[in-house]
């Protein structure tokens, strides 16, 4: 029989990567997205634009996991054999700005979804998408499962009660239900707030005289960063193994800010030198052009200085590993880039 998957948080950038992923594996894909003033369905359009899967295998609710109501009556008339939550406030810096609403999403809507399953069937699986800044200030590198959490910000302290409430229906209720932990993932489809599609957006820019500047925050901080097709397809694998499970997700490699940006500019030939210190630290072009300064602005009140990971786990049970390395990344953020530049001509 063919198994229906629900996921909560179709209309981000994994959501799209997770559909087209268990479409692809022969899934009923339904996904919840939220009513906007504005169209916030472009990264699945493509696929709700296809005739052939339309109207048999891709179907959208509208709904919003702060809302009980909806979330209970989604999964009652759905009917999925698996439920992905990767449904979330997901920008960290903003979470200092709206906690409230942020721990609402992040924390609670995990709970609701929970709640309906056991009343619903207990045999829905149920996959949390967990992160590495549950770490935050890590008491240990690599981090891996077993290392302690200490998290920074309210969107890590609200993951952190989703990855241990989850952990608490398993064991309280005996339902699958699983935890990923996943370092930053990235791709063309990345939320252009993030600091990986803001540099190579801007950069692809700058490089084609579209923009003069980019401002940034702390150039310092360390992220182990992958790509997100290779990151779904850890979170299916995650949902079919034996028994429910905790896995970390990440490529083992950190790079800083600085760095990611230096090797966007190499990729992209833009010569880039950097003078000054702290704040005031800048980059400038071949002609002396000031092209990127630090604004304190996108600094944070409690900053994650260094994350890397260990994905042993993942490569042992689930035979796990990942494609991209770094430098694919970028090649394929940046290649999607400069088609859009192409096509503004
Ligand atoms: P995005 O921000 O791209 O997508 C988040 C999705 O959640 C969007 O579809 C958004 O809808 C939806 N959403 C937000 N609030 C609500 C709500 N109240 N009710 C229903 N839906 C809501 O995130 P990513 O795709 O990058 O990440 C997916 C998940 O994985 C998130 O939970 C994130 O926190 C987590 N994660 C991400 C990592 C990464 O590096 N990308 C790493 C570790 C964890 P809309 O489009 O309308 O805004
Ligand atoms: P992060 O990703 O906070 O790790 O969360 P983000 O790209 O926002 O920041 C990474 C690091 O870059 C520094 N930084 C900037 N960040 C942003 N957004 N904008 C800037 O201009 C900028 N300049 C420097 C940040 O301070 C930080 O140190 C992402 C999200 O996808 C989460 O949902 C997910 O859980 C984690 O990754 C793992």
């Amino acid at each position: 029989m063919k198994k229906t998957a629900l996921i909560f948080g179709v209309t981000g950038q994994d959501g799209a990567y997770l559909s087209k992923l268990l479409l692809k594996k022969n899934y009923i894909v339904h996904g919840v997205k939220r009513r906007s003033s504005n169209l916030n369905s472009y990264r699945i359009d493509d696929i709700y634009s296809d005739p052939l899967i339309k109207k048999t295998k891709f179907f959208l609710h509208y709904g919003d996991i702060t809302d009980s109501i909806s979330v209970f009556n989604i999964i009652k008339k759905v009917k999925p054999t698996e439920i992905y939550n990767l449904a979330a406030q997901s920008h960290v810096g903003v979470s200092f700005e709206i906690p409230e609403y942020t721990t609402n999403t992040d924390a609670l809507g995990t709970l609701r979804i929970l709640e309906a399953i056991i009343k619903i069937n207990k045999k829905i699986k149920f996959y949390q998408a967990g992160s590495s800044e549950m770490f935050g200030k890590v008491v240990e590198t690599p981090q891996t499962e077993k290392t302690p959490f200490y998290p920074r910000s309210p969107y890590g302290v609200a993951k952190l009660y989703s990855h241990w409430i989850t952990i608490n229906y398993r064991e309280a209720y005996k339902i699958f239900a699983t935890n990923g932990i996943l370092f930053n993932h990235e791709s063309p489809l990345r939320g252009e707030t993030f600091v990986t599609k803001k540099v190579v957006k801007a950069l692809c820019k700058i490089k084609y005289k579209k923009q003069k500047k980019l401002f940034v925050g702390n150039l310092y901080s360390k992220r182990d960063w992958g790509h997100a097709s290779d990151y779904v397809e850890a979170i299916w694998k995650i949902m079919q193994n034996k028994k429910p499970d905790d896995f970390v997700i990440c490529t083992g490699k950190q790079y800083t800010i600085k760095q990611f940006i230096n090797m966007v500019a190499t990729e992209l030939r833009i010569k880039v030198k950097w003078r000054g210190n702290g704040i005031k630290e800048k980059a400038y072009d071949n002609n002396n052009n000031c092209i990127i300064e630090c604004s304190k602005k996108y600094f944070r009140p409690a900053e994650v200085d260094t994350l890397k990971g260990d994905y042993s786990k993942a490569k042992k049970i689930l035979k796990w590993k990942p494609k991209h390395n770094i430098k694919s990344l970028i090649k394929d953020m940046i290649s999607y880039e400069l088609n859009i530049l192409k096509n503004d001509k």
